[in-house]
């Protein structure tokens, strides 16, 4: 971190008590201690990026060395361009083609590289080498993404969050590529398309952008009850999260575990961040959206460069063969969960990313997931829409990235050897030597050979599943109940959780210009889902709501405990960013608590100022900025700390300052008020309540305020906010 004062000469006899302090903070700067800041990590990384031409001559894509890269060839000093310049027709066309299509969906998104590690014990469930040798650590890459917006829209808009991990086992790549939330909108792949064109931006104008909150959207979902229950989780605040560190993953579709006797089991996978689940509020996502739309990306980003590496526990839900049939739901069907009450989530290994990419585009962008990529250990369930999935990612490649070679892109490339008798194709990079591009060949031995699959480190065999039944196009019976579960996820949240859906199924429906769309949802989609639920969003938009509650079915679980994400407060603070405001004639010494504190604690704290000068403190010394109050706002930060100091008359004069702290008291963030500053409560005219710690020196209030920051909001403030200014 940048000291936060300079050594100005007046200072050194007055700041004796905090030499030590001041030592710590030095040597965290000095890169001591894992513990990076900010504005430090900014300059390293500003110095680390060389490009891997440094030192080299700069030359067409032929060799040929370059003498002017700042001219074109001319007829004349003020004449026309020459067709014979090949050096700019080259660098324009190679320009011309920088874009490659996007993401059908998905489009916008951000990854990271690191390396995930099995527990012990896990060779009982499967086969799988990388789930079984707690020794190994395989590379991972991930990339997270919002389903709707293209490429560059904004990182916070209410949306499902995909969350794809690619393992670069040693035998072959496993590519699990889920959600942040562990149901679907539909039941079967070929209802896909029609899910997807009605989500994106509506075709005559392309609007909304990012935005579920329009009529096709909400068209569709009130015609297909089967979405009902993964609308819920996109109307909670699951699909608002501060952060892509604290977003839970699923693999959504039921799959299976082989071990070594060839005993399979069905399987779901979950994982579940060490950061715990925390969301923004609706206000602040909108308003992110605007004054930095690549906030997550950021966050991330930044977290890692400064050595505060994300992790997640991969775990699995395990249903073994005969157990099948013994839900009130189907294992097959996308749209439901298994409740933790029936099935617990056992714990089969970790994550952690570590390292970003040296290269958007060549990694994030070329990145290709799919679900049909798999390991000897893992096969894949039945389930309609995992079907069509095994389909649809490797087809999209190859209009994506250009031909049947995109696993040869690096990013993409198996770390274990790989040999067949493919060849040729667009974009070949393998010099296959030989003869034989067949099998059985004779000329070469017939290699590559087949290796059976109960030879070590055999074959992949896919599971022996016994079929019999016609073939036909039909929806199984037993995919109909569209609403006990969609019922058990509302009624599982807590009340201001419940509150944040009414308010989020209002807003949307608010959007919504037909009138028959509105009351559909409500009257045929949220009336069968819960009664009090639909009331209350049918009141707000003036519509009236059949009682169906006799009709209701009844699940086996009623509530399940894992499905609010209060059931998920972190363990410390790691990672949360701390705003101080500070004003000329700042009290130094209580700086400097603040500072080691943030350091111990592994957070991050910036010292924001009212322009990007440095300020002044009590005693002359300067502190300098971290950032400009007015362009790192309220928004972007956990909780505020307005410092002490001799300055309330300047901070009341500050408009900046008093705007920023009411904002961060209606997003429901802590804030500390130090020395005469709890005054400025009563000033802006809030209440004191749990989540304003006042105090003169900040140590005094360093526990409860990690608290808070642990419990993430001040949910209780929520009944009075409202006539607090947006
Ligand atoms: Fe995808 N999906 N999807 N999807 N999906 C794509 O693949 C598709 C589904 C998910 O970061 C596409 O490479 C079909 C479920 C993620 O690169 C495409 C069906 C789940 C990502 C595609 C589904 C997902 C994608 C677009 C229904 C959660 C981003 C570009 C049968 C378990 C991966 C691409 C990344 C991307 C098709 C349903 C998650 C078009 C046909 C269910 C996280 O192939």
């Amino acid at each position: 971190m940048k000291p936060l004062f300079s050594s100005h000469p007046s200072v050194g006899s007055q700041m004796n008590d905090n030499t030590n302090d001041q030592n710590k903070i030095k040597s965290a700067l000095a890169g001591d201690t894992p513990d990076k800041q900010n504005v430090t990590a900014k300059t390293a990384q500003l110095d680390q990026v060389r490009s891997d031409a440094t030192n080299e001559a700069l030359t067409t894509n032929q060799g040929v060395k370059i003498a002017d890269n700042q001219n074109s060839l001319k007829a004349g000093v003020r004449g026309s361009t020459l067709l014979e310049d090949f050096i700019l027709r080259e660098k324009i066309t190679h320009f011309d083609h920088e874009r490659i299509p996007e993401r059908i969906v998905h489009a916008r998104g951000v990854g990271a590289h690191g390396y995930f590690q099995a527990y012990e014990g896990n060779e009982q469930f499967t086969k799988a080498g990388f789930l079984t040798d707690p020794t190994m650590q395989t590379p991972i890459f991930v990339r997270f993404s919002t389903v709707q917006g293209p490429r560059g829209s904004a990182d916070t808009v209410r949306d499902i969050r995909g969350f794809a991990i690619k393992f670069y086992t040693q035998e072959g790549n496993f590519d699990l590529v889920g959600n942040n939330a562990p149901v679907f909108f539909v039941q079967d792949g070929i209802k896909f398309p029609d899910f997807v064109h009605a989500v994106k931006p509506e075709p005559h104008n392309e609007m909304p952008t990012g935005a579920t909150a329009h009529d096709t959207f909400w068209d569709f979902v009130s015609l297909v009850p089967e979405s009902a229950h993964t609308v819920m989780w996109a109307m909670s605040d699951r699909a608002i999260p501060r952060s892509l560190r604290s977003i839970q993953g699923f693999g959504v579709h039921t799959f299976r575990f082989i071990n070594a006797h060839e005993k399979a089991c069905f399987i779901k996978f979950h994982w579940t961040p060490k950061q715990g689940l925390q969301a923004l509020v609706w206000d602040e996502a909108q308003k992110l959206a605007g004054k930095d739309p690549d906030f997550h990306r950021r966050d991330l980003y930044e977290a890692i460069e400064q050595g505060i590496y994300p992790e997640w526990e991969l775990g699995v839900q395990i249903v073994e063969e005969e157990d099948e049939m013994s839900f009130d739901f189907d294992l097959l069907d996308p749209t439901k969960i298994i409740p933790e009450e029936l099935v617990p989530v056992t714990p089969i290994g970790k994550f952690v990313l570590n390292r970003n990419v040296d290269n958007f585009f060549a990694e994030t962008e070329q990145i290709a997931f799919c679900p049909g990529h798999i390991v000897s250990g893992i096969d894949f369930s039945n389930d309609p829409l995992l079907q069509a999935r095994l389909f649809s990612y490797t087809d999209t490649q190859l209009s994506r990235l250009g031909g049947p070679n995109f696993h040869q892109i690096p990013i993409n490339k198996p770390v274990c050897p790989y040999h067949n008798h493919q060849r040729d194709g667009l974009h070949q990079h393998e010099i296959h030597k030989g003869q034989a591009s067949y099998q059985p060949n004779s000329i070469d031995n017939n290699w590559p050979i087949e290796i059976p699959p109960a030879a070590q480190n055999g074959g992949f065999e896919s599971y022996q599943e016994r079929i019999d039944g016609h073939k036909i196009r039909v929806r199984s019976e037993s995919f109909s109940d569209h609403f006990s579960q969609a019922r058990l996820y509302y009624r599982s949240l807590a009340p201001h959780e419940q509150k944040h859906v009414v308010d989020a199924y209002t807003f949307e429906l608010s959007k919504v210009q037909r009138q028959h769309i509105r009351e559909r949802e409500v009257q045929e989609i949220l009336a069968n889902i819960d009664t009090d639920l639909a009331r209350q969003v049918g009141d707000n938009l003036g519509i009236t709501v059949p009682d169906l509650e006799e009709n209701f079915k009844h699940a086996m679980i009623e509530k399940s405990g894992k499905l609010s994400m209060q059931a998920f407060i972190p363990e410390d603070i790691q990672g949360k960013k701390i705003a101080v405001l500070i004003h000329d004639k700042v009290n130094a010494e209580s700086l400097y608590t603040i500072q080691n504190w943030v350091i111990k604690e592994n957070a991050i704290v910036h010292l924001l100022t009212p322009t990007p000068a440095p300020v002044k403190g009590i005693r002359g010394e300067q502190a300098a900025s971290d950032g400009m109050q007015k362009a790192e706002p309220s928004i972007a930060y956990d909780a505020v700390i307005i410092a002490d100091g001799d300055n309330l008359e300047e901070v009341l004069q500050d408009g900046v300052a008093k705007h920023y702290l009411l904002e961060a008291y209606k997003h429901l963030k802590p804030i500390v008020f130090l020395g005469n500053k709890s005054e400025l409560l009563e000033q802006l005219g809030l209440s004191a309540d749990e989540g304003t710690l006042i105090g003169d020196d900040f140590k005094y209030v360093a526990e409860k305020f990690k608290q808070l920051l642990r419990h993430h909001r001040i949910w209780s403030r929520e009944a009075v906010i409202e006539s607090i200014p947006a």
